[in-house]
């Protein structure tokens, strides 16, 4: 093939946010959209991680991802790349392209020293809808700040981009490699099964005999939902073929380009159908739920953990998780190296790491702060409110990982359990309450805002927050019964590893007893802005721990409210999402 050198021009707007460049397909369809993107990620890379190097590139199977697959690999021949790995259908989930990064080598011995990764997550897809790419590095996580602030000014001074026009597309419906010739010498494209090396993972992490136990007891049942996303590519696999689980216990588990037209987001709002199956949500089946459920997002490295009628907040689950690993999943048997979450994240890991005497990192959002952590040795299982739950097996989150953590922990506790009742999900989230105390957790979205009414919002608050007697002043006059906020302040992070420091993560407010505020600007964003406001409570008294979490977070809600003055920034008098 030849390589080509195209004109052009840059184009406004494609800073990556929290996990990459997420826009409506309509823009990433404009032209040299895509191509600027590209090849300004080319260049923001070491040159040895380009000339001569192998570079994944798939994701959630969203509409536009062949398109964007075809482009990716004609320009990664033009500059130089030796291989390129594609997922079959050019799918693969997030935490599998991380795992293959880390795990995969090839025929001739060589590995991936990076990835393209094609997802707008948990975003809707179609034609109308979202497409999103984002770069992942040699240790299998997101790109650091360092390399996406570069991609950005590359893409601020672009004027021109590489592409082999003559390369002819790729079949990516069947695997098997296929070999070029270009300027530089050989072109590789290696399709291959998109499943087989996360599997294979997963067993080395996992028991999996306990678990096959665990699904063919007459007291467990199971039901897992890919929302049509990427996960149904792993769940059968799993699921089915290796755990023994009944293949009527999945549902949405064909990738559909458009999810099937739904919002591919595991919360209690967008799961509509498993939130009923297990008996929750608004119109909650008849017949008698299963005792476990889970569901995926897009790019299924999102996890959502219920049990019968019973919903387990993200920030409960990696803390139950990080409390329960070494005694049930083999991977962790020799020790917590230390433990992880981001800031908006409730409280409840924090209170297992001082119990169980463990290193505790508070991050700022987004999984790309933990990869350091762990690459330096520092932290075993890590996790986000936003359904997001994880650990140093890989450098991303992982929703298959997250079920397989919880279904050992259940088989566990029910080990010894022969004639007896199965202990629970809820038996186990109750159990730990007992134990650590409670954190009521919610977190009010407001999407799509008028970007500036935001970003005043939040000015707003960053003054507000240096004065603490008029905080106090503020909240006395709103419910006088919530207590005195003793410390507030604009978030910023020093990485312990390499002394980074990120800046405006957010604005806190944390009071006297333990409950906490949180107020930040979404990053994942399409369209406007979206305000999430992330509300917490701590209850160590074991009479005051099973109350409903909306209404024991009522009046801290109120303050939010109050001190934010959101219905007269935004115009909102409601949330947009409640999780
Ligand atoms: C959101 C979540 C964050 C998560 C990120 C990517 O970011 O809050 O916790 O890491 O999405 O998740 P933001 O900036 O919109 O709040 V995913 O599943 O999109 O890779
Ligand atoms: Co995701």
């Amino acid at each position: 093939f030849q390589v080509s050198k195209k004109e052009t021009v840059p184009i406004e707007g494609q800073k990556p946010g929290t996990s990459g460049l997420r826009k409506k397909v309509v823009v990433f369809k404009e032209p040299n959209y895509l191509h600027n993107f590209v090849q300004s990620t080319f260049d923001a890379l070491p040159a040895d991680q380009v000339k001569g190097a192998t570079i994944v590139v798939s994701g959630d199977g969203r509409y536009f991802s062949e398109d964007a697959i075809q482009i990716i690999v004609k320009m990664a021949a033009a500059n130089g790349v030796r291989s390129i790995w594609i997922g079959e259908n050019g799918l693969l989930s997030t935490p599998a392209v991380s795992a293959i990064i880390r795990e995969r080598i090839a025929a001739d011995g060589s590995k991936a020293s990076g990835a393209f990764i094609l997802t707008a997550s948990h975003n809707p897809g179609g034609p109308l809808e979202d497409f999103g790419i984002k770069y992942n590095m040699g240790n299998g996580g997101p790109a650091p700040e360092s390399i996406t602030d570069k991609i950005y000014a590359n893409t601020k001074t672009i004027t021109e981009y590489l592409i082999a026009e003559d390369l002819p597309d790729v079949n990516i419906s069947v695997s098997g490699v296929t070999s070029f010739d270009g300027p530089d010498g050989k072109f590789d494209i290696d399709v291959f099964d998109s499943a087989d090396e996360y599997v294979k993972l997963m067993k080395k992490i996992f028991d999996f005999a306990s678990i096959r136990n665990l699904l063919s007891s007459p007291k467990f049942t199971f039901c897992y939902d890919s929302l049509h996303g990427v996960a149904g590519a792993y769940a059968s696999r799993i699921f089915v073929e290796e755990l023994g689980a009944k293949e009527s216990s999945l549902i949405n588990c064909i990738p559909k380009e458009d999810f099937g037209g739904g919002h591919p987001d595991p919360n209690l709002t967008y799961a509509k159908e498993l939130v009923a199956r297990m008996g929750l949500g608004k119109s909650p089946s008849q017949d008698e739920p299963p005792e476990f459920g889970a569901a995926a997002d897009g790019d299924a490295d999102r996890n959502m953990i219920l049990g019968k009628r019973f919903f387990v907040t993200p920030s409960d689950s990696v803390a139950i998780i990080a409390a329960n690993a070494v005694q049930a999943i083999p991977y962790f048997s020799s020790g917590l190296k230390g433990v992880a979450r981001s800031m908006p994240t409730s409280a409840a890991l924090d209170v297992v790491a001082k119990n169980l005497n463990l290193k505790f990192f508070e991050v700022p959002t987004g999984w790309k702060f933990f990869g350091n952590l762990m690459d330096a040795g520092m932290c075993s299982v890590c996790g986000e409110e936003s359904f997001g739950t994880g650990s140093d097996h890989i450098r991303e989150k992982d929703g298959i990982w997250a079920v397989l953590a919880w279904l050992s922990i259940i088989a566990y506790k029910n080990k010894d359990n022969d004639g007896g009742k199965l202990v629970t999900v809820e038996d186990i989230v109750l159990q730990h309450w007992a134990t650590y105390g409670r954190h009521y957790y919610t977190r009010y979205d407001y999407e799509n805002v008028d970007s500036d009414a935001a970003k005043n919002l939040m000015a707003h608050l960053v003054k507000l927050q240096s004065s603490l007697p008029e905080v106090n002043k503020m909240i006395k006059e709103t419910r006088p019964e919530v207590a005195d906020v003793v410390e507030a302040d604009e978030f910023e992070y020093k990485d312990p590893v390499d002394g980074s420091i990120s800046k405006h993560q957010g604005i806190r407010f944390l009071f006297e007893d333990g409950s906490r505020l949180v107020l930040r600007l979404s990053g994942t964003g399409s369209q406007g802005a979206t305000i999430r406001v992330y509300i917490e409570q701590y209850e160590n008294d074991p009479l005051k721990t099973g109350r409903d979490s909306q209404e024991a977070l009522a009046p801290l809600v109120e303050v939010a409210l109050k001190l934010s003055n959101m219905q007269g920034f935004t115009g909102r008098s409601e949330p947009t999402v409640i999780t």
